[in-house]
């Protein structure tokens, strides 16, 4: 598992001010608030199809969701990489990515591998309020051989009765053979007061294993939008943003 710095000290100084009613709502700013984002936290013991092992720390409706692994780590498959790991390793990945896996393990929306995370205090609290903030989310993206199953990681703000007020998606929407970096960027509503971010697959083969490849979940809360977004944003994009923050 990972924390940042920022994490920690925030973490470290809740305590300090609650004892034991530690505040872990106020989430800091710029910030990657998805814990396990990266699925290096795993139970090498609970193994799906292909030596997949159980991912941790993420809500599934179901009995869990799975990971492959780029290093042929607990003796899962690379199958990113074709199928048994035979090297080398695809570096900044780490040793595990999600996968969505067989008979709808974790595909589709409905069967995803979730995090909800409450945003309402703190400085992601007082920047949706004051309506400057926006979600950057980016995670990276492959698939087995030609077939057109992919990852997607969507973004629901969500209000405080738990309705969805706006979503966003990344998703490479199609058959990629190489790890890809996605990243895309909302302004958030403010009456925001939590963000569920979900992990899955397509279901491009009915009832086989869809290997939806999904690693390196990061989604922030920012005064600024993701800087690779602004390209997708174009030209009338820009200048709404302009006159939104000017
Ligand atoms: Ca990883
Ligand atoms: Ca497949």
């Amino acid at each position: 598992m990972r924390f940042s710095k920022e994490t920690l000290a925030a973490a470290v100084a809740a305590v300090g001010c609650a004892g034991f009613a530690m505040d872990v709502d106020a989430a800091p700013l710029d910030t990657n608030l998805v814990v396990n984002g990266g699925f290096e936290n795993v139970d090498g013991g609970t193994t799906g199809a292909y030596g997949a092992v159980l991912i941790l720390d993420w809500s599934h409706s179901g009995s869990g969701a799975f990971a492959y692994t780029h290093d042929g780590s607990l003796g899962a498959g690379d199958y990113a990489n074709g199928g048994s790991y035979t090297g080398p390793a695809y570096t900044g990945g780490g040793s595990f990515y999600f996968t969505g896996g067989s008979a709808n393990a974790a595909q589709g929306l409905a069967n995803a591998l979730t995090q909800t995370i409450d945003v309402s205090t703190g400085d992601t609290g007082a920047a949706i309020a004051a309506g400057t903030a926006f979600v950057n989310l980016s995670a990276i993206f492959s698939g087995y051989s030609v077939q057109d199953d992919h990852g997607l990681v969507t973004v629901e703000q969500l209000d405080s009765g738990g309705g969805v007020l706006a979503s966003t998606t990344i998703t490479p929407g199609g058959n990629v053979q190489a790890w890809t970096s996605l990243s895309d960027s909302a302004a958030v509503n403010t009456n925001t007061t939590a963000i569920r971010v979900s992990v899955y697959a397509s279901a491009a083969f009915a009832g086989g294993s869809s290997d939806g490849y999904v690693d390196n979940v990061d989604v922030q809360i920012s005064n600024v939008p993701e800087p690779g977004s602004l390209a997708l944003l174009g030209l009338g994009g820009l200048a709404i943003l302009r006159r939104r923050r000017g």
